[in-house]
């Protein structure tokens, strides 16, 4: 078929096309695909409105879903191409930072998947999050623009109006279609301005904050470290609700809708605070077009819905009533409404929405107007009930509801596992891509041994392959033969990187004392910090210097490498995660609302070294305690400990001899002789005098559960049977029953079954 296209559109056969005239007629080629799938069926239509959408790159998911993948890879195959080759050209779009960015993709595909009509709206950041390089063993940050002439943008023949109180903005509309698995297409809508100037960043990614008109679209996150960083991020959040809103106005109405049936015609889903906005935007839009303030407040609660998904304080967005007013004065009195109207009903002052410091907080307005509130896996939902939450959950217990997350299979199996893809298929056949909970027949297999040595031959055959593909894009040697141990996602003292850097120290010195590992392991970790996180930053120089460290070292280096993957990325982690053997998953217990990456690690077979915190839990009751490994205190043990406020780092740190040596490691000779001591001095007084996030209460059963994951990794038999149990049982964590709860649940199109 697309031998025909190119002849159709270039008048020259495949084989003589470029593999980038090839990459140009594929996006052509979906493009129009994907286009008879779209419709415009069904009244009511999902919004999901977020900051961040992490797509990755679309090529191949995109002809997975639309069933075309293999054609089109035998097709490549026979004129001598490769659509491995192919997929390298594509530029990974940058819209994304973490788990919030990549969950909102995974539901994009999900939502299609389904058959749901829904969109996405977000904004079209040209530079993204910053491109992450090593240089001097610190992180530095430089632009990373994606944008081609030729990309899977579409740029549509619509702009709405956006007015902030000193300028006024076209937002322009840019597509990406989203393609559902045999199923419909959806459209991921993006705003822009037209006038951003992707070059006026100078020296890394600094810029004029203040230059709205050639900024606005430029980065995810600006540093919002002084003022001007966060009005600007203020006029980013107004920018996307404000065009957002006028679109969804517009839509419904076109499918019939009179704007005081609303809820009938759409479900706005707020990822997180960001998109906050939307609630006093929708309610002025209501007004300007006739509509009471009570009825407009009442249609609006019915219409959004907010999703949590952190307890940290920090993370929870409060902005000062100035700022507003400085940026959209317009939503004041509208916001003073909402906040007295809340207050005459409820007085306590911690669920009010404009504090007494005049700052508002924009979970508060989420949680007083709109119609559900869910947390994104069990334990987290409990915190939010019972703590975080609390005052919230005794005014609104019917708005409270979990949604634990999930990933979707098209990605993180099908597209990123190809080799076990095939497995699974010629095991119990191809049921599981439209249902995932059929992996569970996989544990008819349980003590087959020519299955469980085809499955680690499978795992084999990934960690070559990220061997390769390591050497080729990092330069760095690693051995196939090692116990692969990964640990990626951001970078966050909760998520305790530092805890397993504390492990590396604490095995280096071991095999320096001559106790040698059963089996040699390789630590590979990726992560970025955010620009402005000091402390995040040291913990990156730590660990690059222990890699300079101990790969230089030739007595360690034959049983202990670390890596540090540089600019970790959606697809830096489909190489990754197929290869990995045991899975880090380590925050501070109630800290982590979920994790995702857990779920595609459990996926591809990796066994899961973690806390019970977020989905670890879930994970855990699926596969039974003898197929995860967990260590730490418990939730409810952290939490008390915080209510007290009684943690003094430094009384573990005199107790345990392992633990003091390894702290004292970071400001030691040999990482002078490698680091820099600002930063590492920083890093050693703030885990002596604070450990905010408790790493020294879990660092003796952290070591003592990784070695016994080490040593049981030896045992391959029983090793493969684990690793069987934990695929079998990751159906749960399908992102399609994920979206089918929140259909059900909270949009209720009446679409999925
Ligand atoms: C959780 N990002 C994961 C994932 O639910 C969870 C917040 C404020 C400003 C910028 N970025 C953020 C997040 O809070 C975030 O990514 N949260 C993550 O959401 C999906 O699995 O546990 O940390």
């Amino acid at each position: 078929m697309l031998e025909k296209f190119v002849k159709d559109h270039y008048q020259k056969s495949l084989k003589d096309c470029s593999n980038e005239e090839i990459y140009i007629a594929l996006l052509e080629l979906v493009k129009e695909q994907a286009k008879q799938k779209e419709s415009h069926a069904g009244k009511k239509k999902v919004y999901y409105i977020s900051a961040e959408f992490l797509i990755g790159k679309l090529l191949s998911n995109n002809l997975i879903n639309l069933g075309l993948f293999d054609t089109v890879k035998k097709e490549l195959e026979k004129n001598g191409k490769s659509i491995y080759e192919i997929e390298e050209i594509e530029p990974e779009p940058s819209l994304g930072n973490g788990g919030l960015g990549r969950l909102a993709a995974c539901f994009l595909d999900s939502i299609a998947t389904l058959g749901i009509p829904g969109d996405g709206i977000g904004i079209n950041y040209h530079l993204g999050l910053f491109k992450q390089v090593f240089e001097q063993n610190l992180q530095k940050e430089y632009p990373n623009p994606w944008i081609e002439k030729n990309s899977w943008l579409t740029k549509r023949d619509k702009s709405y109006t956006v007015e902030f109180r000193d300028h006024i903005v076209k937002a322009s509309l840019y597509d990406i279609a989203v393609t559902g698995y045999e199923n419909r297409t959806n459209q991921l809508h993006l705003f822009d301005i037209d006038s951003v100037e992707e070059k006026i960043t100078k020296d890394g990614i600094s810029f004029d904050k203040e230059d709205i008109e050639h900024n606005l679209t430029l980065f995810l996150y600006p540093d919002d470290s002084d003022e001007k960083g966060q009005l600007l991020r203020i006029y980013q959040q107004y920018f996307m609700v404000s065009a957002g809103a006028q679109l969804i106005l517009e839509e419904c109405e076109a499918r019939g809708c009179n704007l005081h049936d609303l809820p009938d015609y759409a479900a706005i889903q707020i990822n997180d605070t960001h998109p906050t906005m939307v609630i006093p935007e929708l309610i002025r839009l209501l007004l300007i077009r006739g509509i009471c303030i009570e009825e407009a407040m009442e249609i609006v609660a019915k219409t959004c819905a907010y999703t949590n998904h952190t307890i940290l304080a920090e993370a929870l967005e409060k902005w000062p009533i100035a700022y507003l007013q400085k940026v959209v004065p317009q939503l004041l009195p509208i916001i003073h409404i909402l906040d007295n109207e809340a207050k005459k009903k409820y007085p306590d002052e911690a669920v009010a929405i404009i504090d007494k410091e005049d700052r508002v907080h924009m979970a508060h307005i989420d949680m007083h107007y709109g119609y559900s509130i869910n947390g994104v896996a069990y334990l987290h939902t409990e915190i939010l009930k019972n703590s975080e939450l609390k005052p919230f959950y005794e005014i609104y217990p019917e708005k409270f509801n979990n949604k634990t997350n999930g990933i979707t299979f098209r990605r993180w199996l099908l597209h990123c596992n190809e080799e076990l893809t095939s497995w699974i298929e010629e095991l119990i056949g191809n049921g599981f891509k439209k249902d995932a909970t059929e992996l569970e027949k996989l544990l008819q297999y349980q003590g087959d041994q020519k299955v469980l040595e085809s499955l680690l031959r499978v795992k084999a055959e990934k960690k070559k392959q990220l061997k390769e593909y390591l050497l080729r894009t990092q330069g760095v040697e690693i051995d196939e033969n090692s116990i692969y141990d990964i640990q990626v996602k951001r970078l966050h003292e909760y998520k305790r990187q530092q805890l397993n850097a504390l492990y590396i120290i604490h095995k280096y010195l071991e095999i320096k004392s001559g106790i040698i590992p059963e089996k040699p392991v390789t630590v590979i970790f990726g992560a970025k910090a955010a620009p402005a996180y000091v402390i995040a930053k040291d913990i990156i120089h730590l660990i690059l210097c222990l890699q300079e460290l101990i790969n230089k070292d030739e007595q360690v280096n034959p049983y202990l490498r670390v890596v540090m993957v540089e600019n970790y990325n959606v697809s830096k982690a489909a190489q990754l995660i197929p290869a990995c053997d045991i899975s880090e998953q380590i925050s501070l217990a109630s800290k982590e609302a979920s994790g995702t990456g857990n779920m595609k690690f459990m996926l591809n077979g990796a066994l899961t070294l973690g806390t019970m915190d977020g989905a670890n839990v879930e994970i855990a009751d699926l596969v039974g305690k003898d197929n995860i490994y967990i260590f730490g205190e418990d939730s409810k043990t952290v939490i008390d400990r915080y209510a007290q406020g009684s943690y003094v780092s430094r009384d573990y740190y005199e107790k345990d001899t392992a633990l003091k040596e390894a702290v004292d490691f970071i400001v030691g000779r040999e990482m002078m002789a490698v680091g820099d001591e600002e930063h590492l001095t920083r890093l050693y007084n703030e885990l002596l005098n604070k450990d905010w996030f408790m790493t020294f209460p879990d660092f003796k059963d952290y070591i003592a559960t990784r070695e016994k994951a080490y040593h049981d990794y030896n045992d391959r038999m029983e090793w493969a049977e684990k690793m069987l149990v934990n695929i079998a049982k990751a159906g749960f964590f399908s992102s399609d029953r994920t979206i089918e709860q929140y259909d059900q649940e909270i949009w209720r199109t009446g679409t999925s079954k």
